[in-house]
């Protein structure tokens, strides 16, 4: 009984990663502002995250994560000359942050991920 319940955990386990390896249109991301542990300067910050593969940036989501666990849905700028792209702004004072986003690339599927940086004062 056992044993076929761990038999069947492994058999949707293995279908997950087929299926993963054969959608290659899944968006990941390949470059941001910030990078990945980056720093920004205090003030109004564009930040920009940029994906492998074209996103639908309606229905995608970047949510801005402050170190009191607080969130705040940022708006992704409508960006059509560069649809591999999600496009945001916002206000941020000195602190640690967390950015997490989540893209819908066009065959469906949804990938997330978190992008921890730091906001420093200006000199
Ligand atoms: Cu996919």
């Amino acid at each position: 009984m056992s044993l076929r319940r761990h038999f069947g955990t492994f058999l949707v386990a293995a279908a997950c990663t087929l299926a993963s390896m054969s959608a290659s249109a899944h968006a990941i991301l390949t470059d941001s502002t910030p990078k990945l542990n980056g720093t920004l300067v205090a003030g109004h910050v564009d930040m920009m995250f940029k994906y492998n593969s074209k996103i639908d940036q309606h229905r995608s989501r970047i949510v801005l994560v402050k170190a009191d666990k607080s969130e705040t849905v940022l708006s992704i700028a409508a960006n059509g000359s560069k649809p591999n792209e999600l496009d945001t702004s916002a206000d941020l004072t000195p602190g640690n942050y967390t950015i997490r986003w989540q893209a819908l690339a066009l065959d469906g599927h949804i990938t997330r991920g978190d992008v921890p940086f730091t906001v420093v004062a200006k000199q």
